[in-house]
């Protein structure tokens, strides 16, 4: 039986604020995601905002920038709430276990990402934080022992808040600097043990939320920040490239394919026309230039020009990635007059749901896995897949997850068939998340995705104690 190739990387993948904890530990400052408001509030992820007469409200639907943001509101940090990333898991201090644990389960790569406040507190300070440093230095020689490589996201949907507040997020080209200095502090560190980065995590997102911790309320706006964060990413490329000869540079999409609804050519066309929304970042970063269509994308979103300047437009040729890295959950389905971003999408009559809703397609995976590779032509990397899910543990903290067992199974099946069958060169694949970790979507603990599953609550009631579900064999 044909094998995946010699040296595929086979892992999991965390993001510091969702796994860490130690939120105001080892000098970290406080970042983006530290606003977020516990689930004693309406809604778990709405964030209370203080207007200047000093009331409460809550007026998104998600720590993502979806709605204008007035002026004179700004996400609030409650004293007196719980917010379950606060502690997270605790991976600041069980790193140890936690990754005897993921040698146990056989990985070679472990993908995590660097939280930036730990690094630079308030994100534009002179020198960075030493304590912080030294945390993912023992976080990677921990790592070293077992012969598992990092492959380290450098910003996962997330900031100082203190840059947030300072220069609103993206909006502002000096935050380039920002993230190009705290790339550079990284890159000294541990370039030398580091072979694979992600300059950001999901980039794509932005087109329908705006960066984390930005107050891009429209089109022009979004678009904007994430014309600065490719300008980021190529700087940081160019400068990783010539401080690590030999290192990897990906940028992390969320990929979820849109199948036309129907063969209606009305379906086919609109299809075609939202998925370049995805395009537009992969093509951009991937390739090194924008594409053809740029313009149609921004006239859609109700403007017609962005600030690029012609040494924007030479470095984005310069620190173009070596691999393009995605997320992929599911898929979904579009018909003429839905909008371009449409997450939820229409429903797949073919598909069957997570218990999540989310629906389950592993052969989306290697359509994906093909039409990356066939339009960028450089490998690919998956580095987050899996199935979220409400489990129940018994007494003795045990987890029967068969659902979450034959996703996995169903899914790297597909993923052989488009490395084998299709010819498509992919770098590995980090499966989300092998600890039990807090929810990006939700902001709470109950909807898992481990191999592992940690004893701990939305109200941070629980052990913290971690206990391996099942293992998927054959
Ligand atoms: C991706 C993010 C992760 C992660 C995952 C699962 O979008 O990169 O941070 O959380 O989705 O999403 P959720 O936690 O909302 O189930």
């Amino acid at each position: 039986m044909r094998s995946f190739p010699k040296g595929f990387l086979w892992g999991g993948a965390s993001a510091d604020f969702q796994y860490e904890g130690g939120f105001d530990e080892g000098g970290r400052g406080l970042l983006s995601h530290d606003y977020e408001t516990d689930g004693s509030l309406e809604h778990p992820r709405h964030h209370t905002m203080q207007k200047s007469d000093g009331t409460l409200i809550k007026p998104r639907s998600s720590f993502f920038y979806a709605d204008p943001i007035p002026d004179d509101a700004w996400p609030v940090f409650l004293e007196d709430a719980y917010y379950p990333s606060h502690q997270a898991v605790d991976f600041y201090h069980h790193y140890k276990e936690d990754i005897a644990l993921m040698a146990g389960m056989g990985f070679n790569v472990y993908r995590f990402s660097i939280c930036w406040s730990r690094i630079y507190p308030n994100g534009d300070e002179e020198l960075p934080n030493e304590e912080g440093l030294q945390f993912y230095d023992d976080v990677i020689s921990e790592l070293e022992k077992y012969h598992i490589q990092p492959l380290i996201t450098i910003c996962h949907d997330e900031m100082p808040m203190a840059l947030a507040l300072k220069y609103d997020g993206w909006s502002s080209r000096h935050l380039i600097d920002c993230y190009v200095k705290y790339c550079r502090t990284l890159f000294k560190r541990y370039g030398d043990r580091c072979k694979y980065w992600l300059t950001f995590n999901e980039i794509n997102a932005v087109r329908g939320f705006g960066p984390c911790g930005t107050r891009a309320s429209d089109g022009a706006a979004r678009y904007q920040a994430a014309h600065h964060m490719f300008v980021a990413s190529a700087k940081a490329v160019k400068l990783g490239h010539e401080m690590m000869p030999g290192s990897m540079f990906g940028t992390m999409y969320a990929m979820s394919e849109l199948y036309p609804a129907t063969c209606k050519p009305e379906d086919m066309m609109h299809g075609l026309l939202a998925r370049r929304e995805n395009w537009y970042f992969i093509d951009i970063m991937g390739r090194g230039y924008y594409p053809s269509y740029a313009k149609q994308i921004w006239q859609h979103h109700g403007f017609d020009a962005l600030d690029i300047t012609d040494e924007d437009r030479q470095i984005l040729k310069e620190g173009q990635l070596d691999y393009i890295a995605f997320s992929y959950y599911r898929s979904n389905t579009t018909k003429a007059g839905d909008p371009w971003f449409n997450v939820g999408g229409s429903d797949n009559p073919y598909l069957e749901n997570t218990p999540w809703g989310w629906p389950i397609d592993p052969l989306g995976l290697r359509y994906v896995m093909n039409t990356i590779y066939d339009r960028i032509q450089k490998p690919i990397f998956i580095v987050e897949n899996g199935m979220g899910a409400i489990d129940q543990a018994d007494e003795n903290g045990y987890v029967e997850d068969d659902y979450r067992i034959d996703y996995l199974r169903a899914h790297f099946k597909c993923m052989k068939e488009a490395i084998l069958e299709d010819g498509v060169e992919c770098l590995g694949y980090t499966m989300w998340a092998p600890v039990d970790l807090v929810s990006l979507s939700t902001g709470e603990m109950k909807k898992r995705y481990g191999f592992i599953y940690v004893d701990m609550d939305d109200k941070g009631q629980g052990t913290l104690k971690r206990t391996l579900r099942s293992l998927i064999t054959g």
